[in-house]
């Protein structure tokens, strides 16, 4: 059976008896679709050389929002914040990547579940990481649809056929439930095929690069195979998006289409920077909110679970710090609706291997409209992990192999130490090149945002701010030791 033959006959397979059941339901179903790696690039946001209709009719027909921030820009503990509704210094082990996933926290797949929700997903949920040794029976995400694949050739990185899996999950529910489903392309992350999107025709002179690169075509390549791992995702979103409009269920679904964090490149990917944790993030809701909006009020990745509770109409769980953004969503108004939405935080401990004795680079960060605040803890530390071992915080690319080969001012700014403080005028330098942290200038709004930032941590009750830092050098890191710091010495 084709995969065109399968969506036909699946569609008449469901379709009569869904019809009945959209028209009375009250509880919305929920869609959560998220791409791994993916930065701030749609053409909603203004950019042409990256085609994603699907996301872009996501917001034209519902809210885009400009300013959504993940707290830690790293695949699991980004993932763990969206499941558990808590800022990644409230996870426990979860705030790293590649550790076990703690089993005290409240879960919105879990809670949907128990109010009667059908509950599933495909491709990559929280991970990479342990969730079995602390008791899960599955991915904290949901149960997984995975089996539907794709034979070669194909453009993505991964064989998994999300949309049609979620097809799958869509027969298998009960008549009388509502769904929960978690679509995780593993687009775009690497590996890429190099020069595919040249290859495809793509024109380089089209890329804008951030002011931390150099104007180099290797650059432009690299970010035109990322162009077409994304448009590989937004295609089954697209997929994704039919399907629930065959069935009759599109307008009764509240679909969030987001990523977890910014591109996977050097500086960007695992980095404190606005290009690693502001992410692309889209609403829509058919019958439950008025679309075509534009919303400029911070969300902060703690806030998608109580979000989701409260349209399913649970209070949200008491281990949720997150604030729900339902209000916003109803609200109907564009430009800023909560004035209150107006500050993010930001922080990361380990993400990966590479530093001796398995030290990460701590950090912890502030955001508000007009600054960007950051605090390095350990500057004495390799932000992107040690040279000894390939800095191994950003995957490798043929971006990452040029600029280490060049080892310039362009090298430092993606590898080189940091000082112990940045601060950036945000709305002037969005890429963050011009640190302002010396500037006397500055000196009182730095002492502010540092104020500020070490009481909302300290409110939140992060071990770093209350005396426990020691607490993040004791998390096991639960993936393979190969890029470790100790195995590179066995070597040497
Ligand atoms: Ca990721």
């Amino acid at each position: 059976m084709t995969r065109r033959d399968f969506f036909g006959a699946t569609a008449a397979a469901v379709a009569a008896a869904t019809t009945a059941r959209a028209q009375s339901a009250k509880r919305p179903n929920i869609l959560f679709a998220i791409a791994d790696d993916w930065g701030l690039h749609a053409g909603v946001y203004g950019h042409t050389w990256i085609k994603t209709p699907s996301f872009d009719r996501i917001a034209r027909e519902g809210v885009l929002f400009t300013n959504a921030f993940t707290s830690n820009p790293k695949c699991s503990p980004c993932r763990a914040t969206i499941l558990t509704g808590r800022n990644t210094w409230q996870l426990k082990e979860a705030i790293n990547h590649f550790t076990i996933f703690p089993n005290d926290f409240a879960l919105y797949p879990a809670e949907l579940e128990k109010a009667g929700y059908f509950v599933g997903m495909t491709g990559k949920g929280w991970g990479p990481g342990d969730y079995k040794s602390t008791g899960y029976a599955h991915n904290p995400a949901g149960k997984e649809w995975q089996k539907r694949r794709l034979t070669p050739p194909f453009t993505g990185v991964s064989a998994i056929d999300y949309a049609t899996n979620f097809a799958d999950f869509l027969i298998d529910r009960p008549q009388d439930k509502p769904f929960c489903f978690w679509l995780g392309s593993q687009e775009p992350h690497r590996a890429y095929q190099e020069g595919s999107g040249v290859r495809s025709g793509r024109n380089p002179a089209d890329v804008p690069l951030p002011k931390f690169y150099p104007n180099a075509p290797q650059i432009k390549s690299d970010m035109l195979d990322y162009a077409m791992e994304v448009e590989w995702m937004d295609k089954h979103l697209g997929h994704a998006l039919k399907k629930l409009e065959e069935i009759g269920e599109l307008d009764n679904t509240l679909i969030v289409a987001t990523s977890d964090h910014g591109m996977p490149f050097p500086r960007v990917k695992g980095q404190l920077y606005e290009a690693a944790f502001h992410i692309p993030f889209a609403v829509r809701w058919g019958a439950g909110m008025k679309g075509g909006r534009v919303v400029d009020d911070f969300i902060n990745f703690r806030d998608i679970a109580p979000t989701f509770l409260e349209a399913a109409g649970l209070p949200p769980a008491i281990t949720m710090t997150g604030k729900s953004f339902l209000d916003v969503l109803k609200s109907n108004k564009s430009g800023t609706v909560d004035a209150t939405r107006n500050v993010t935080l930001v922080g990361k401990e380990r993400h990966d291997l590479g530093r001796p004795n398995d030290q990460g680079y701590p950090a912890r960060a502030i955001r508000t409209p007009e600054y960007f605040y950051v605090r390095n803890y350990e500057p004495d530390r390799w932000p992107a992990g040690n040279p000894e071992t390939g800095y191994r915080n950003v995957d490798d690319s043929p971006t990452k192999t040029f600029l280490i080969s060049r080892f310039d001012e362009y090298y430092k700014m993606s590898f080189g130490k940091r000082p112990p403080e940045e601060l950036y005028d945000i709305k002037k330098d969005p890429d963050c090149v011009n640190n302002l942290a010396k500037d006397l200038n500055y000196a009182q709004v730095k002492r502010k945002l540092q104020e500020r930032m070490e009481a909302m941590l300290k409110e939140e009750g992060d071990p770093r701010m209350n005396g426990h830092a020691e607490f993040f050098d004791t998390i096991q890191y639960t993936g393979p030791r190969k890029h470790a710091y100790d195995e590179w010495l066995k070597n040497q």
